[in-house]
């Protein structure tokens, strides 16, 4: 057999890092990273190989199946033809959008969907005949408050700016570790090594953190803070720098407005203000304020553990607020745009918020999604417009949404669900039909989400490794197939089945390479990527507002400083919160049925401060009963000088132990789900996100 050398983009991570694999025959020999890749420069994680463990993995689905219910005994799951599958769906949702209307099909996709350039491209093809109020997805619970903020800000919920990390001179950085994560909203492959050069130059890393972080160890300086009162700080840099007069828009100023107003509307969030709640001294927010000021350039960036809190919105708002003050906004060294060669900023539409409100909790809409967290009460209560049928695509919510048990009994009441996954778990074990696509290896690759957010501007194709094996469908088959059957049942026309890599051709042709000739084929002549040069000022010409203008003082955003300035008049009265964390070998919650990746200690740990631990008679490695408002779970303690006293962390992803999981590693490393603690209740009401940090938790012996 002979050997061969494929290029290939890793999909997992947002860091879209360029892999070279070789292969002999259907084996994989060896994955590493790809030094030739102009953004990613060789740079690999150890989740690369987890490629080969996915393609080979036996667990995976390669045929769709059908649930079959057996009285007493536990469900089986019967293979079943794809025509079957493929009918038996689009027959019961043309029945239920027939007798109840599209609002009785829910829909939830997953952060997989979004790194599959099929699923992006194709989905279309199944929901618009599904215009259905009940859309969901992961973005509730992860960085809506970053869409909502470019919105209102840029004009666009994809128009957010970048840290440039290769050229700043400070870089306070809030609710992200992306020596953990490798970067997100923030694709920044090798992220390790553009940190410690920026150190190296003698430049300057604030990381802010309830938790010393791998990140927080190379700082510079790393400041502890109470979780989810990262905007209390937030507005107190920006109240410095508007008292202390050092706010300078620069050039920012001829097409900003509205940051006199918004000056006064924050007059009472004052150093000392924050002091009280956030545990960060007055002096040194004056401190921090006033160097990020002088520096020559710098940009502030929260991620994540700012975004899943209370005020997810306004840390965002305000974040962005303090970029544009300092006239960091657009400039080299600041936060800059990206110009993806598809882009799109033009291809898809702005978004909108709050057009429709959800049926039971009269939650905002964004971009014509639900926040996730009011999944399972659309499909528990009864009336006009309930959730009967639900399709969910590379998910998991029952792990991945707060009060994961609530979702997932609701489930169980369906009178049908079907899911696109190449696994039977958590969620998709409610399924009664799965239909699992092509692995990764077996399908080509563009990454169409996250050049828009990439510290470098290149692109890159990459050809399939394998073949298609017979009988099987990629994603974006399966949505323009099973649509076309839903459409002929509906009355409607078909799709014709134009491949992605056709619309992906389309998009480098109409985008702003293409007077340099960019196409597929130059990038089919170019398999580790073409380097399109770095990220340049554009605005204000990249702005999508009406007039090309930023307005600053956003209605929405300036009428919840009320609420925030209400919730904290009072001490907090809550002893422990919980927070989440990455690990650089997981990935939410679909990584652990490779071995290589899940072996050695056990990482669904509780950590928790030792002063905590005594307060409580645990000793290290104790079982604890972790609980809030909606459950509880028992869990290992792990004692940690690294995590603020008052505050405890437990990864999401795990609790592989529900019945009826088809995943034979995973069970073994099955862990507890942190988000049988989160609760649906618990919100960033503006935005609608999840607040998945700040949960108040007990922790008692168990
Ligand atoms: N408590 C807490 N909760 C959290 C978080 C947290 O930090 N703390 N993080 C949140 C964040 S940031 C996110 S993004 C969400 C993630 O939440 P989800 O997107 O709901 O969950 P994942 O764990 O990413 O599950 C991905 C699913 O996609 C399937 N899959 C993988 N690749 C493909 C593919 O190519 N095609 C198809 N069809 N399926 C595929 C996998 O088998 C798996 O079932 O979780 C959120 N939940
Ligand atoms: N290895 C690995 N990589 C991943 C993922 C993964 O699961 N594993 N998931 C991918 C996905 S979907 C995403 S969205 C990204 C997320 O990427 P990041 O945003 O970098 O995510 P985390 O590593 O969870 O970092 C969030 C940080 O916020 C802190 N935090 C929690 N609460 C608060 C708070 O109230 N205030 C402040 N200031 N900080 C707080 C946590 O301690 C944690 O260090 O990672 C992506 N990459
Ligand atoms: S950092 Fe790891 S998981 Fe992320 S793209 Fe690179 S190799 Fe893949
Ligand atoms: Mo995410």
């Amino acid at each position: 057999m002979s050997r061969k050398t494929h290029h290939r983009a890793c999909h997992l991570c947002e860091a879209i890092c360029g892999l070279v694999i070789e292969t002999e025959g259907t084996q994989i020999i060896s994955i590493k990273g790809d030094k030739a890749d102009p953004l990613s420069r060789g740079h690999i994680c150890p989740k690369a190989v987890a490629l080969q463990d996915l393609h080979t993995d036996p667990d995976r689905l390669r045929t769709p199946v059908k649930r079959v219910r057996a009285d007493g005994a536990a469900d089986q799951w019967q293979e079943i033809s794809w025509d079957e599958a493929l009918d038996t769906t689009a027959r019961r949702l043309a029945q239920i959008i027939t007798e109840h209307g599209v609002n009785a099909v829910g829909i939830y996709m997953g952060n997989p969907s979004v790194h599959n350039y099929g699923m992006m491209t194709h989905q279309g093809n199944l929901f618009q005949h599904i215009r259905s109020n009940n859309r969901f997805s992961a973005t509730s619970v992860d960085q809506l408050p970053h869409h909502l903020t470019s919105l209102w800000l840029y004009g666009h919920k994809l128009l957010i700016p970048v840290p440039d990390v290769d050229s700043t001179d400070y870089l306070l950085m809030l609710g992200a570790n992306p020596l953990a994560s490798n970067g997100s909203i923030w694709t920044v492959p090798d992220v390790k090594k553009r940190l410690q050069a920026l150190t190296d130059r003698d430049g300057t890393l604030v990381v802010v953190d309830p938790r010393r972080t791998e990140t927080a160890h190379i700082a510079s300086e790393h400041l502890f803070i109470r979780p989810g009162t990262d905007a209390l700080f937030l507005l107190a840099l920006l109240q410095t720098l508007f008292s202390e007069k050092l706010t300078d828009p620069g050039r920012l100023a001829t097409f900003t407005s509205g940051l006199d107003a918004v000056a006064t509307a924050i007059e009472a969030f004052t150093p000392e203000f924050a002091a009280a709640h956030t545990g960060i001294e007055a002096d040194t927010i004056r401190r921090i304020a006033r160097a990020f000021a002088a520096a020559d350039s710098a940009v502030c960036y929260g991620r994540m553990g700012v975004s899943t809190q209370a005020y997810g919105a306004l840390c965002q708002w305000v974040i962005q607020l303090i970029n544009i003050a300092t006239g960091n906004l657009d400039r080299p060294g600041g936060s800059l745009f990206a110009s993806p060669a598809v882009d799109t900023v033009q291809t898809s539409s702005p978004g909108g918020h709050g057009r429709h409100l959800s049926r039971v909790r009269g939650l905002p809409e964004f971009d014509r999604e639900l926040p996730a967290a009011c999944l399972a009460e659309e499909i528990s209560t009864p009336g006009a417009g309930q959730i009967r049928a639900l399709f969910t695509g590379a998910g998991n919510p029952v792990l991945s949404t707060p009060n994961g048990r609530q979702l997932d009994s609701a489930l169980e009441s369906l009178d049908f669900m079907v899911s696109l996954d190449p696994y039977i778990n958590e969620t998709t074990r409610h399924a009664d039909i799965i239909l699992p696509p092509t692995s990764a290896l077996e399908h080509d690759h563009y990454d169409v989400s996250f050049h828009v957010f990439a510290v470098r501007n290149t692109a890159r194709y990459n050809q399939p490794v394998f073949d298609k094996p017979e009988g099987s469908l990629h994603d974006w088959e399966i949505f323009n197939q099973l649509g076309n059957r839903l459409a002929a049942l509906l009355g409607k026309p078909a799709q014709p089945a134009t491949p992605p890599h056709e619309i992906i051709d389309l998009g480098l042709q109409m985008g702003a390479y293409s007077g340099q000739g960019l196409s597929l084929e130059t990038l089919r002549q170019h398999p580790s990527g073409l380097d399109l040069g770095p990220l340049r000022s554009q605005l204000p010409q990249r702005l999508a507002t009406p007039q090309q203008t930023i307005r600053c003082d956003t209605p929405e955003a300036m009428a919840d400083l009320q609420r925030l300035f209400d919730a904290f008049q009072q001490p907090d009265a809550h002893a422990l919160r919980l927070i989440g964390r990455r690990h650089v070998r997981s990935n939410n919650s679909w990584m652990h049925n490779y071995h290589r990746l899940v072996k050695g200690r056990d990482r669904c740990t509780l950590l928790m401060h030792p002063d905590d631990m005594a307060a409580q008679r645990l000793s290290a490695g104790a079982r604890a009963t972790l609980s809030s408002r909606v459950g509880s779970v028992e869990v290992a303690v792990e004692a940690s000088s690294d995590i603020m006293p008052g505050v405890v962390s437990l990864p999401h992803g795990f609790g592989h132990v529900r019945p009826g999981v088809r995943m034979q590693t995973a069970v073994r490393h099955a862990g507890v789900s942190c988000n049988d603690i989160t609760d649906e209740q618990y919100l960033d009401v503006l935005s609608g996100n999840a607040a998945v940090n700040g949960v108040p938790v007990t922790v008692r012996p168990a």
